[in-house]
């Protein structure tokens, strides 16, 4: 069910924006030594000493993202995850923030939107049989019992495979884990990677930020109802995400309030540091919580 309006305070803006922006200066500060020391090259110092002053910079220009979708009312936070780029103490950064109701959560999508998904992302040749298989196996990682799915995989088939684990049996804690999942390689992993996630807490998907392949995950859309919805997005991103009476109310119930803030050097996206962010209405403002911090493409 769609989350019921929040009651706003129409002062809690204006309160909290001197916060913000003390908050900005407070980061402009902290980011300023990296910067210089990056743009000096360290000379002598060696690459050790680079790498630390590039991470702090880049750490700084995801705080200041976070900083600035603070003083945004939930109606404004629109973010289908473009990339910008800007100055950041005099270096050159891109940075971006996508809704994270853009991502299929791997820890409660069905074993059919998983799937989809797959067989999505996967032009590979096969991807018809491999496609359920690993997406039952995805489904048998995560589900407390030892019963295999039809076509999954469990401690049996692990060890028959000769793995010296066996499933958690648990949540996945990360997107990472999708690595040990029995029939993952490295390609579909890295294929997959961009449209998952772990980090909500509930499964719908947001029709304002999806990519096509997440769209098609939702059960009765197909490319042309896709399509259809990313053009007319394009058009008015600002206008609600419906189609056809799609309830999507009903699916994306945390959309405004979890992202992925991510910042990188241009042309150098092994420099990325990604936080998972979300925001939580307290009272008159907005508080927010970093649930993981992920550096690396
Ligand atoms: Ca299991």
């Amino acid at each position: 069910m769609s989350a019921a309006p929040r009651p706003r305070d129409p002062h809690a803006r204006g309160f909290a924006l001197p916060l913000v922006l003390f908050f900005l200066v407070l980061l402009a500060l902290m980011v300023a030594p990296a910067a210089e020391a990056l743009r000096s090259g360290l000379k002598g110092a060696g690459a050790t000493a680079d790498r630390v002053a590039r991470d702090a910079l880049l750490e700084g220009a995801v705080n200041v993202r976070i900083a600035e979708l603070l003083t945004l009312q939930e109606e404004q936070r629109f973010f289908q995850g473009s990339w910008q780029e800007r100055e950041l103490a005099g270096v050159r950064v891109r940075t971006r923030i996508l809704d994270l109701t853009a991502r299929v959560n791997i820890n409660i999508a069905t074993r059919d939107a998983l799937e989809r998904l797959i067989a999505g992302v996967d032009e590979r040749p096969g991807v018809e049989a491999r496609a359920p298989l690993l997406a039952a196996a995805i489904v048998d990682w995560r589900d407390e019992d030892h019963e295999r799915q039809p076509g999954g995989a469990e401690d049996e088939d692990y060890a028959q495979a000769g793995m010296t684990f066996a499933p958690a049996d648990r949540p996945f804690l990360s997107v990472d884990e999708l690595h040990m999942v029995l029939g993952m390689d490295e390609g579909l992993f890295e294929r997959l990677a961009p449209y998952v996630t772990v980090s909500r807490r509930r499964g719908g998907i947001g029709g304002h930020a999806a990519s096509r392949a997440v769209l098609m995950t939702l059960p009765d859309f197909d490319a042309a109802k896709a399509d259809s919805l990313i053009s007319k997005r394009s058009r008015d991103p600002l206008a609600p995400a419906t189609y056809e009476g799609f309830p999507f109310d009903e699916f994306a119930e945390e959309a405004g309030a979890i992202f992925e803030v991510a910042a990188e050097l241009p042309g150098d996206p092994a420099s990325r540091w990604t936080a998972d962010v979300e925001l939580v209405q307290r009272g008159s403002g907005t508080a927010y919580r970093i649930v993981c911090w992920r550096h690396g493409e």
